[in-house]
């Protein structure tokens, strides 16, 4: 049923991230578009994210917020999409890991970076800043992405398309430096079919948006 999925969105968010996954899993959904500002602070909007941030889904009575969140449900949701691998695989290790990477310390350092919080030059204090530095993120994940083509076994997997859809995002906007092996990564999974379609659905509502 086409309203059983519903992506509750901003074309210019996170909620791009979300559309690529709900592209890759090829189920129909609904999309709600829900501005920036008051109706995303609403009461009804809260209802369904107390956060008042935009993604969220709902599937049917269950609700889901957090990109990585949602991400992790569509593909155990959906496992004829192969999104994930397999419960008891090996995989299943580098894909919890990387995309918890990306959801905790890849973007605390790149937002506190853009944002000028700085971390104090003391090493007690700065053993508890659970991302240490951006450059140590940064250099983390060049080490995971290099050589590889999958971030979790031997397939395409909903922590390739976080993964990839954070660098991507962050060097188009200049929040992540580019270098070579995150271009490759990136630009390698932004090609597939899904993800072109998300850009085009998304740039296509962001220009009704501006005609309007
Ligand atoms: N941790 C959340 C972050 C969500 C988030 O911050 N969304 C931004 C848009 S990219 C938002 O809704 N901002 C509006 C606001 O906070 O008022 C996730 O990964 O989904």
């Amino acid at each position: 049923m086409a309203d059983d999925l519903v992506f509750y969105t901003s074309p210019m968010s996170r909620g791009r991230i979300v559309r690529w996954m709900l592209e890759e899993v090829g189920r129909p959904y609904r999309t709600e578009l829900v501005g920036f500002g008051p109706a995303m602070k609403a009461e009804a909007y809260r209802a369904i994210n107390p956060m008042g941030k935009v993604p969220a889904l709902t599937h049917g009575a269950t609700v889901v917020t957090e990109c990585a969140a949602i991400l992790t449900y569509l593909a155990d949701a959906f496992p004829e999409a192969g999104l994930a691998p397999e419960p008891a695989a090996r995989a299943r290790g580098d894909y919890y890991r990387w995309l918890f990477f990306c959801a905790g310390p890849v973007e605390a350092a790149v937002t506190n970076t853009v944002l000028g919080v700085t971390v104090p030059d003391d090493p007690r204090k700065r053993g508890m800043v659970g991302y240490g530095s951006l450059e140590a993120v940064l250099d983390t994940l060049e080490g995971a992405v290099s050589g590889r083509e999958f971030i979790a076994g031997e397939r395409f997997s909903a922590a390739d398309l976080y993964l990839a859809a954070h660098l991507g995002w962050g060097m188009q906007f200049g929040t992540i430096p580019r270098r070579p092996a995150f271009e490759a990564y990136a630009d390698r999974h932004a090609a597939r079919p899904a993800a072109v379609r998300a850009r085009e659905i998304d740039d296509g509502l962001l220009a009704q948006q501006a005609a309007s």
